[in-house]
């Protein structure tokens, strides 16, 4: 809601996006959860009714925004784009966080630490103690796995189709994980300092034509950007992209999917962790809607439709 409320739709309808609002999280699934399994359970029905709706606007041809809220939000969004599009399916997940947890390498349980981890079907392992959480929190994520796994079906995110931008908090049980997706590529804070983005947007375009996707889908979490500058959100860690670098990112890969002869096109965002109640003067909320009509194709010399 914070996001719509900085304009949004208007935005979007500027730059030559007609956009039909869907539904909200509270449409889907009217209850407010209290208890950890009242949450998994709004989360279960809420991330199905993502993937069913996500999966029927790309077969419609449209291009799904999915806005969150917490970033398990992807388990549906990405679901329904593998449902549609599984064979050239392409992930660019940019974040602070890798999000590459499983049950048994969380160190804090939260399911928003694991979307990509079920979604390129890694096994939940073996259970362990855990530093950070609560025996009750790993059991309820020993629990809830099973029914993300079935959320996400038979089709899974290949390594080779799975990228990462702005990485700087990673756990050491997610790189254990890495070791499972050979040829999954992990662009670091650091990469980004010594190789600047026009280069490394260039990699990650050559890498995914070599995969052979056809569709990409972009998850943003605002905690990639520095808190400076995006200071609503759940999780900030500092040293992430500027204001600059953000648009700079979107705008680069603008370029290449509104390309027509690029071989690999935009299938649908995710814009999420924008958290309203830690925001200041809604300036995170703003963003995300600057940075989203930056990747759809908004310059700063370009007339407006
Ligand atoms: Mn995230």
């Amino acid at each position: 809601m914070a996001i719509q409320l900085q304009g949004l739709v208007e935005e979007l309808g500027r730059a030559g996006y007609p956009c039909v609002p869907v539904k909200t999280v509270s449409e889907l699934d009217g209850k407010l959860p209290g208890t950890r399994q009242e949450c998994d359970d709004t989360a279960v029905k809420v991330l199905t009714a993502t993937r069913d709706i996500v999966g029927a606007v790309i077969d419609r041809d449209g291009l799904p925004i999915v806005l969150g809220g917490d970033h398990s939000i992807s388990i549906g969004s990405i679901s329904g784009a593998l449902r549609a599009r599984a064979e050239g399916l392409a992930v660019l997940w940019i974040d602070a966080h890798m999000d590459l947890n499983t049950p048994s390498t969380t160190p804090s349980g939260n399911m928003h630490g694991m979307p990509l981890a079920v979604l390129s079907g890694l096994k939940a392992g073996s259970r362990s103690a855990s530093a950070g959480a609560t025996e009750a929190w790993i059991e309820a994520v020993y629990a809830v796995w099973p029914r993300l796994e079935e959320i996400v079906g038979p089709r899974r995110l290949r390594g080779d189709r799975l990228a990462w931008v702005g990485l700087r908090e990673v756990d050491s049980g997610e790189v254990e994980n890495l070791s499972q997706l050979p040829g999954a590529l992990a662009v670091t804070m650091q990469d980004i300092d010594v190789r600047r983005l026009p280069d490394l947007v260039s990699d990650i375009h050559h890498w995914l034509v070599a995969s052979g996707a056809t569709d990409l889908w972009v998850s943003f979490d605002v905690d990639s950007l520095d808190p400076v500058f995006a200071p609503g959100t759940g999780t900030a860690v500092r040293g992430g992209l500027s204001y600059r670098e953000g648009h700079l990112l979107a705008e680069l890969l603008a370029q290449r999917v509104l390309d027509p002869k690029n071989p690999y096109r935009l299938i649908g965002v995710d814009l999420v962790e924008v958290n309203p109640l830690r925001d200041r003067e809604n300036e995170t909320a703003r963003m995300a809607v600057e940075w989203l009509c930056s990747l759809l194709g908004k310059t700063i010399m370009k007339a407006e439709a």
